[in-house]
């Protein structure tokens, strides 16, 4: 059962983390650190997020990101953030960001540690500019032994290597949800007082769920077992499911897979056939991995609709995935559907 957490009994992230280190020995000092600046640079991006029109930083920032997207403004200041608060704190080997083509080095002033660390810095961007919920999203990988100068390669590692991973939601609140591998916890930002105190503890996703999120002006270029599910789901009461389903689609992925935490639902974003180059629009790294790690952790399911999303062996750092993600039993369905056409 999750379990809220009352302003009496006030944690702050630090101390979560620190009693993380020293009664469970779930992480060592140098991850504390990692996580505890990521935090920090989280409120950061929060704060230009919640100066909106005032801060001088909506709108586009010219230029696009490797996957061609134009980026924004917050974009390229987000992820700005993040680097400049990482790179000299000696907990790091190398980080690597969906705003970057290449991983982005520790410069050689600095000491180096042994921990990777991958971003999304701002997701759900085309939601910046008109005042509705965007996020970070991050991945913490070890660097492989015996590797000084890590390259891409070093970051190629499966889902189930990750030793942390997490969100920040910048929406009516700012929160910060984290996985250490032992069960999702989230922390909400006290505005007045700058921290993060936990607000609820070992979040749990339902089995089941009456609520789908995706992209329905996709639907006619998608593959059959697709449209099959979701052809069951639309005839509701009168089809094969029996009872009806309701949609709720914020189009920025943390804002989606937070409702799906905070009451359960189904996410998807499927392999569609407009780009068939294109094996679906999210990225394994940065965006599929930390979110199945998290939706794992907290009792749902992640697949590419034919396998667990932490058993795929990333190729290159950009690369992307199809995601089905939430409830258990719904996951489980649509993937079964995908499963038997194939066979
Ligand atoms: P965005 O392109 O705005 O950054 O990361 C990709 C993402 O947002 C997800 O956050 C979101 O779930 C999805 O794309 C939205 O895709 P559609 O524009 O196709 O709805």
């Amino acid at each position: 059962m999750s379990s809220s957490t009352s302003s009496s009994a006030r944690i702050s992230l630090s101390r979560f983390l620190i009693e993380q280190q020293r009664e469970k020995g779930h992480i060592n000092a140098d991850l504390r650190l990692l996580i505890e600046v990521v935090a920090r640079a989280c409120k950061r991006i929060s704060i230009a997020v919640g100066k909106g029109a005032l801060g001088g930083a909506l709108g586009s920032a010219g230029t696009e990101n490797v996957q061609g997207e134009t980026q924004k403004k917050l974009d390229v200041v987000s992820n700005e953030l993040l680097l400049e608060a990482n790179e000299w704190g000696g907990h790091l080997a190398a980080l690597a960001s969906e705003e970057m083509d290449d991983p982005h080095p520790i410069p050689h002033r600095y000491p180096k540690g042994e921990y990777l660390l991958v971003f999304d810095p701002l997701d759900g961007s085309s939601n910046i500019d008109v005042n509705i919920s965007v996020g970070t999203i991050f991945s913490v990988l070890r660097c492989p032994d015996g590797i000084k100068d890590p390259d891409e390669s070093a970051f190629l590692q499966p889902g189930t290597k990750q030793v942390a991973a997490g969100y920040a939601v910048y929406g009516s609140s700012t929160v910060l949800v984290l996985t250490l591998g032992d069960g999702v916890h989230q922390f909400t930002l006290d505005r007045e007082y700058g921290d993060f105190p936990l607000t609820q503890s070992n979040l749990r996703i339902p089995e089941d769920t009456s609520e789908f999120a995706i992209n329905m002006s996709n639907i006619r270029h998608w593959e059959p077992p697709m449209r099959r599910y979701i052809d069951e789901l639309l005839a509701g009461k009168t089809g094969p499911r029996g009872r009806d389903f309701n949609m709720r689609w914020v189009a920025s992925m943390v804002a989606d897979v937070h409702r799906i935490l905070t009451r359960g639902g189904i996410f998807i974003y499927p392999r569609d056939l407009k780009d068939p180059s294109k094996p679906g629009k999210l990225r394994l790294m940065y965006e599929a991995n930390p979110m199945a790690m998290i939706v794992e952790q907290a009792g749902g399911a992640a697949t590419t609709g034919l396998q667990r999303i932490l058993d795929v062996q990333p190729t290159q750092l950009h690369q992307r995935v199809p995601v089905f993600l939430g409830s258990r039993n719904e996951v489980e369905r649509v993937t079964a559907y995908h499963r038997e056409a194939t066979a």
